[in-house]
């Protein structure tokens, strides 16, 4: 892409995530009012397109978009004490158990049936996670049904995979450490790669190529890390 054009993608892109932002924080504060006390949802919403670091990454996959600085340090700590209270259970895959932990909220797949089954409903700090992310996608609320929070401990990683077909936009936040996201997709022979650093307190969306011809995996982490990834159900 020329340095022109994708000087003109980075400005529209701005504008509309700066679009996206104020809707959602004017959703939010009319929740708040309606509520009659500031919740957690409005502090979510305090970070405003200013100051998020939005990325129009040259050689990524297609229909992958991001920002830094999603949420503040001190979001990312309010939530890391609240992920601290969760009973988060070894991954599971066809009987055998991975090193990363995790918890999923309003559904959960089940590998081993290849079905999604009831799960219990968001805590208040994930629904106002959620309805930010919802505003940074572009996607209603309340089509991310489903949310799955994993636990990285030092040494943990997941390997190569796509989404499940039962979900369709994927939104991942991070905290704590940072992490390699590898990307690989079949070529005629062998496999075309590329990878990104996604920091702490930065979101991810994927759809498109990036959601239904690339794979993913990422690495051992170095350090503990949390990722809450949202799903829309198909
Ligand atoms: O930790 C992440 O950001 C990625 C998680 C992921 O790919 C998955 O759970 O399918």
């Amino acid at each position: 892409m020329s340095s022109v054009a994708a000087c003109e993608r980075r400005a529209s892109l701005v504008s509309l995530f700066q679009e996206r932002l104020a809707i959602g924080a004017l959703v939010c504060q009319h929740r708040a009012c309606g509520l009659g006390t500031p919740s957690k949802q409005l502090r979510f919403c305090s970070v405003n397109a200013a100051q998020l670091d939005l990325f129009v990454d040259e050689g990524i996959p297609e229909g992958l978009s991001r920002a830094d600085n999603f949420i503040s340090p001190s979001q990312e700590r309010d939530c890391v004490a609240a992920l601290k209270g969760l009973p988060f259970e070894a991954f599971e895959f066809h009987g055998f158990l991975g090193k990363r932990r995790v918890i999923s909220f309003g559904w959960r797949y089940d590998f081993s049936s290849g079905r999604l089954h009831p799960a219990a409903e968001k805590p208040p700090f994930l629904l106002a996670l959620r309805d930010h992310a919802a505003a940074f996608a572009g996607v209603k609320a309340e089509d991310l049904a489903h949310a799955l929070i994993t636990e990285y401990a030092p040494g943990a990683a997941i390997g190569w995979h796509r989404d499940k077909a039962k979900f369709d936009v994927v939104i991942g936040l991070s905290l704590l450490a940072p992490c390699q996201l590898r990307f690989r997709r079949k070529l005629e022979k062998g496999f075309e790669r590329t990878s990104l650093i996604v920091e702490p307190r930065s979101i991810y969306v994927l759809r498109g190529a990036a959601r239904s011809e690339w794979e993913h995996s990422i690495p051992p982490v170095s350090a503990l890390r949390y990722s809450i990834t949202f799903r829309t159900l198909r």
